[in-house]
C-alpha cells in the first residue's frame, strides 16, 4: 500500500431532526433516523499518511493528541486498516475552523474528513455510501457530513450497520437558507454526546422520542422538498426541544443549556411573534442555531448578538459534502 498521503475536508452539519440515542454504541447505530443540513464554512481538514513507525502519530490543530481523543482516532484508524487489510501506522494531522467540544459538531466534520482521507491514503476507493458507513464508526453524525446540502441518515435494520448510512435528500443549491449560530459559551461541554445518549435511556421520555421519530422525519422530508421554512423550522425546533427534555428527565439529569441559551430561545420566539420566520435548534452544548431565510439573517444575528452572555454570532449557508483536496 504505497498510496501517498491524502488531505480531505468536510463541513459540520446541523441536525434538523436529531440523532439522540443508540441501538448499538460500538457501531454507532442510531435508535432513530435523522435529517441534517451540511453547513458551509465550519470545516475540518484531515491529512493522513500510512507508513512505518511504531505507533500512530496524531496531531489535532497543531498539538499532539492525547488521552481519549487520541484513542478514539486510533480506534477509527484500526477500522480503516481492517477494511484495507493493512497494518501500517498512520501520520494524522487535522485542522479545524470550528471550536472543538462545545456542541458545534466538530467531530462530525473531523470523522467525515478522516474517513475520506484515511480510506484514500490506505489505497481504498470507497463510494459515498461506504464512506458514510465508515465515517459513522468514528462519530455517528459524521455519516451525514459526507454529503452536502440536506441529508438523511437511515436508522437501518441490520445488526452489522451496513444499511445505517446517510444519503442526500437535496443538494445545497436546492434551497438557500441560513443557520445563524449564537455562541453562548466556549467552555468544553461537561458531558459528551456519547455519555448524554447513554443517559437518555434512563429518561421516561425516551420511548416517546423513539416513537415520534418517523413522524418528524416525514414532516422534515416534505418540508425540505416543498421549501417550506415554517414547516421545517417547527419540526426542527420541536425535535431539538424534545431531545433536551429527555435530558431533563434523565437520571442523573442532563442540561446542556446556560442562561443565555434560554434568553436566545426567547429572542427567537419574539422574532417570530414579530413576523420574522426564525426557528431554534440546540445540540449537545449551550449554543443556539437559528434557521431562517437569507434576507432575515442580519436581523436574526443582530437580535442574538444583543442577548447578554452571547459571545459571538456567525451565519452559515448550505455547504458541500466531504472532498479530497490533495
Ligand atoms: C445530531 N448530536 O444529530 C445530534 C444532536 C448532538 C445533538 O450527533 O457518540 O458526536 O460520536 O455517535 O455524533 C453529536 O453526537 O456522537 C450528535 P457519537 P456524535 O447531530
Amino acid at each position: 500500500m504505497d498510496a501517498p498521503g491524502t488531505t480531505a475536508r468536510a463541513n459540520v452539519n446541523l441536525a434538523l431532526v436529531k440523532y439522540w440515542g443508540k441501538r448499538d454504541p460500538e457501531l454507532n447505530l442510531p435508535a432513530t433516523g435523522s435529517i441534517s443540513l451540511t453547513l458551509d464554512g465550519l470545516a475540518v481538514e484531515a491529512r493522513v499518511e500510512f507508513g512505518g513507525g511504531e505507533a500512530d502519530r496524531i496531531a489535532i490543530d497543531g498539538a499532539p493528541a492525547a488521552g481519549e481523543e487520541a484513542a478514539r482516532v486510533g480506534r477509527f484508524l484500526d477500522v480503516v486498516r481492517a477494511t484495507a487489510g493493512c497494518r501500517e501506522r498512520a501520520d494524522v494531522a487535522t485542522r479545524s475552523s470550528v471550536a472543538r467540544g462545545i456542541g458545534l459538531a466538530s467531530s462530525a466534520a473531523a470523522f467525515a474528513a478522516l474517513a475520506l482521507a484515511a480510506s484514500r491514503a490506505a489505497g481504498l476507493s470507497l463510494d459515498p455510501t461506504a464512506l458514510s458507513a465508515l465515517a459513522r464508526r468514528g462519530s455517528g453524525s459524521a455519516a451525514r457530513s459526507i454529503f452536502g446540502g440536506f441529508v438523511e441518515w437511515s436508522v437501518g435494520e441490520r445488526p452489522d450497520g451496513t444499511d445505517s448510512v446517510a444519503a442526500p435528500l437535496a443538494p445545497a443549491d436546492h434551497w438557500d437558507v441560513r443557520v445563524v449560530v449564537a455562541i453562548t459559551s466556549s467552555a468544553p461541554k461537561p458531558v459528551s454526546s456519547r455519555e448524554g445518549m447513554a443517559r437518555a435511556s434512563t429518561s421516561p421520555l425516551y420511548p416517546a422520542w423513539v416513537a415520534g421519530a418517523a413522524h418528524d422525519l416525514a414532516a422534515a422530508r416534505a418540508a425540505i422538498r416543498a421549501r417550506d421554512l415554517e414547516a421545517l423550522g417547527l419540526v426542527a425546533e420541536h425535535s431539538a426541544l424534545k431531545m433536551h427534555a429527555i435530558g431533563l428527565a434523565a437520571r442523573p439529569p442532563l442540561l446542556y443549556w446556560r442562561g443565555a441559551t434560554v434568553e436566545c430561545l426567547h429572542r427567537v420566539w419574539a422574532l417570530r411573534a414579530d413576523a420574522t420566520p426564525a426557528y431554534a435548534s440546540i445540540d449537545a452544548g449551550p449554543q443556539v442555531k437559528v434557521l431562517c431565510l437569507p434576507a432575515d439573517a442580519d436581523r436574526v444575528a443582530d437580535a442574538l448578538r444583543t442577548v447578554p452572555g452571547v459571545e459571538r454570532v456567525l451565519a452559515c449557508a448550505p455547504g458541500r459534502g466531504a472532498e479530497v483536496l490533495a
